[in-house]
């Protein structure tokens, strides 16, 4: 029997090759950020999306990432987006404010397209906390982001399933 490992068991896709995922990766600290970019493509590959349905956007800072998202989602429509940047604190409350605009911004967009808009963002205090949270020590939060991702979609999808029982499909796609 396969063991999954911790964030795999939610995940259930009877067609990830049919899925369409997005990144949007912020570019502020993009040592870090491009870590969780490449840990978060990755994991999509290893749960079977085709690396030509990841779309990979970049936007400045993390504070434009829900526009980012939004504007993906209105071009190509895929099934999540994930947002990844890193805010680390500094002398200001600078990441006070960044950090609940994405937050609110964010979980609007969840709400408004009922899909998944993945909040990947570390909020820490150093950037020595960024580092263990990228590079698997503590942690990577871009596989994180892909896990939520994938697991919200296995959730939309099992209740389709379950409220539509023997179709499961909507415009002629089941995932
Ligand atoms: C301005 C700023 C600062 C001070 N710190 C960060 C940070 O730690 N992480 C991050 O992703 N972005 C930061 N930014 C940039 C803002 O997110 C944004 O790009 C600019 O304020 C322009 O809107």
């Amino acid at each position: 029997m396969q063991v999954k490992r911790k964030g795999e068991e939610h995940i259930e896709l009877d067609h990830p090759e049919k899925l369409t995922i997005a990144i949007v990766q912020a570019l502020w600290n993009e040592s870090i950020t491009g870590e969780m970019t490449r840990e978060c493509i990755q994991t999509l590959r290893e749960f079977g999306i085709p690396e030509d349905q990841i779309i990979h956007k970049n936007v400045p800072g993390s504070f434009e990432l829900p526009l980012g998202a939004q504007l993906i989602e209105n071009s190509h429509h895929p099934d999540a987006i994930i947002c990844l940047g890193c805010v680390i604190k500094g002398e200001t409350d600078h990441d006070v404010f960044i950090n609940q605009g994405i937050t609110h911004a964010l979980m609007n967009l969840n709400l408004r397209y009922g899909k998944p808009f993945v909040f990947g963002v570390l909020t820490v205090n150093t950037e020595e906390q960024a580092i263990l949270r990228s590079n698997g020590k503590k942690g990577n939060k871009g596989k994180e982001a892909a896990e939520a991702a994938l697991h919200m979609l296995t959730l939309k999808n099992t209740l389709k399933s379950e409220t539509n029982p023997g179709i499961g499909f909507r415009s002629g796609k089941k995932i």
